[in-house]
Formats: C-alpha cells, structure tokens, sequence
C-alpha cells in the first residue's frame, strides 16, 4: 500500500468467469435438483465447473471436499445473499494484496500455488478458558459453514463482491470460553520463508516485520458479520486468497482480513497491528470503512469497483459509511471520534 504498483495485471479477459457463469451454476444445480447444500468441493480452488460434476481430483493430497459439503448452510438471511454484480472468480484469484508472496497485484497468484496449507495448525490461546490447537479437518468440519456474499473495500480505493464461505468468529471464540479480562482479540499469519518470498527477503515483501498481526475489539469480533473464511466460490480457498482460513470483517478495510492464519490470542491491551505499525498516520487500529475520512494520500469517498471487464476499468461508485454495514455495526462505534480513532 506504500509501494505504488504500476505492474499490468496478468488476468486475460477469456480466463474470467463471470457472475452470470456463477448465477448459472447455481440455477443449473438446482434445476438437477442439487441444490446448494450438496455442491460438490473441490480442494484446488482452480477446479472448474466442469471438475466439480466430476468430481474433481485431490490436487494438493488434500481432504475431500465432502466436509465442506456436508457442513454448508445456507443462510436464511437476504442481506447475504442479494449483492450483485458478483466479481468474477478469477479477478478475486488474481488480483490480490498477500505481501508474504510479494507486493505486485499478480505475486500472489504467481508465487503461492505451492504453499502447503494441510497440514495445518491454528492455535486459540490467551485470556480463554479451554484453549485450543484446530488442524486442516477441524477447519473444514468442526463448525457449520455458510455461504455469504460480502463487499470487500480496499484501502487503496478498490473493491469487490465476494461469495465466501466459512463460520462465524464468534462461533470459534465461544468454543474456547473468553474470561472476562479479554477485550481484544489478535490474529497472526504463518511465517514460514521457505514458502513466502517475501518474508525472505524485506524487499520483496514490501518492508514488512513479518508475522502479519491484525486485531479486532472482541466485540466487532464476536458481530455477526465477522467471518472466519475457508472458500469462495463454492471451493476451498487459493493460497492466494489466504487458505486455509483467513478472517473476513466486511466493514473494515481490506487488510483488516488477514490471510493464512495460525493464531488467535485473546489479550486485555490493544494489540499492534501490521499496517498501523508501519505507518499509523495512514493506517489506524479501526480501519473502518469511512467515506468521510480520507487517506492522506487520496479520497475514500469513491472506490474502483472489480466487476466485468479490465480490473483498471474506472468504474468508479461511492464508497458507503461502514461498507454498506452501518445497520449491523454502526452500534460498536456509538462513543467514538471516528475522524480521530481511523
Ligand atoms: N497476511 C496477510 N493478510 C492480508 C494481506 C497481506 O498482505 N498479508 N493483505 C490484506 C489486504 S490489504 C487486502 S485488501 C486483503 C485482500 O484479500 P484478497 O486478496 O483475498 O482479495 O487481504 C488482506 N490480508
Ligand atoms: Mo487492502
């Protein structure tokens, strides 16, 4: 987000999938009387249509994808479900911002695909009565997964819809019985720089004191709006968008939602996180989505939505007060300057 990145994007318009293909799919399941409880997964999130009625192949030597299948819900609740246009597939597979793989939009993408994501451990410790260690299976299998289709706003100004699939936070946090000292809960990605180049090397990936932390309040963590995401698009996640479990907070800015998590830890102190560390004029602990509050460096009272056509395409549309969410969190945030606590 410092790093000004001029690089073309590798997406080609004949590799996208559109929103049309996605609403397709779902019509044509249903019409085989499928429905979307039963879609099959596939682990590689590059499986396409056609592998999903195959029944696709275990790509990384990874578990079926019938633990998703036989967890996923469909939430009763329209909020989740009437966003549209829906940003084709493989824009959300390609452009994207995972630093520990480098700082273009394409590193990601290009760099990750032999990013081991199973097995895999994620600890919940700290102020908590039953901490825990979850692997790759109880990722998948422990709670009920949902489908919602959520806006992603960037920082930088860009954004997307996304259908995710995952749990809530809150239905982890209350496995592990939070004490009443706990007020903050913080999240650390995998460091491992045999598999991310750029937590070899600070140039490469952007400067960075890797791990990435992130934190929420641990009542903007326990909303319901707050995601713990394990696929999009009906299919596990890409290392690129952060598999195997990454948060998603659809209020906040992008880099709120930290990817390839390992750890969670309950505190009672305001934990550092990331991009406020590296530079806290331009990046606070909230990062809420404000139209009102601009960067230093530019306007977030418009964004450069990701829909159809090229991802450099100005279609510009107003950013809205806490991404559109202000009826589900604007309560958190009732006592608080939000020009001063950005
Ligand atoms: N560990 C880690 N998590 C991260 C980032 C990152 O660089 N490292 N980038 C953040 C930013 S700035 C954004 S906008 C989103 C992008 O998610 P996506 O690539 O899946 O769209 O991931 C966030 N999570
Ligand atoms: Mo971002």
């Amino acid at each position: 987000m410092l790093i000004k990145n001029t690089a073309k994007s590798a997406l080609k318009e004949s590799q996208l999938t559109s929103e049309t293909h996605y609403t397709n799919r779902r019509t044509l399941l249903k019409k085989l009387g499928i429905g979307i409880a039963s879609i099959p997964f596939i682990p590689s999130a590059q499986a396409g249509l056609f592998d999903a009625f195959s029944g696709g192949s275990d790509v990384a030597g990874d578990v079926k994808g019938a633990f998703l299948r036989d967890n996923l819900q469909h939430i009763k609740n329209p909020l989740f479900q009437s966003l549209s246009p829906m940003t084709p597939e493989d824009k959300i597979l390609q452009y994207n911002n995972f630093y520990e793989f480098g700082t273009g939009k394409s590193d990601p993408f290009e760099h990750s695909q032999q990013f081991k994501v199973n097995p895999w451990s994620l600890t919940i410790d700290g102020l908590v009565d039953k901490p825990i260690t979850l692997n790759y299976e109880d990722l998948l299998k422990r709670f009920e997964i949902e489908e919602r289709f959520y806006r992603m706003r960037c920082v930088e100004a860009w954004s997307m819809n996304i259908p995710w699939l995952g749990f809530t936070l809150a239905s982890l946090l209350k496995s592990v019985s939070p004490q009443s000292s706990a007020k903050y809960v913080r999240f650390e990605t995998l460091h491992d720089e045999e598999q991310m180049r750029g937590q070899a090397s600070r140039r490469v990936g952007g400067g960075i004191d890797y791990p990435y932390v992130e934190a929420l309040r641990l009542d903007e963590a326990m909303n319901d709006l707050t995601l713990m995401s394990v696929g999009l698009y009906g299919k596990t996640l890409a290392p690129q968008n952060g598999a195997p479990i990454r948060l998603v907070v659809p209020w906040k800015y992008g880099f709120k939602s930290i990817k390839s998590i390992v750890r969670i830890t309950l505190t009672d102190k305001e934990p550092v996180n990331t991009w406020k560390k590296i530079a806290h004029s331009e990046y606070g602990f909230y990062a809420n989505v404000n139209p009102e509050v601009d960067h230093p460096r530019w306007t977030q009272a418009s964004e450069r939505f990701i829909g159809d056509g090229n991802v450099f395409a100005q279609t510009r549309k107003d950013t809205l007060m806490f991404n559109g969410y202000g009826d589900e969190v604007a309560h958190l945030y009732k006592n608080l300057d939000l020009k001063r606590n950005y």
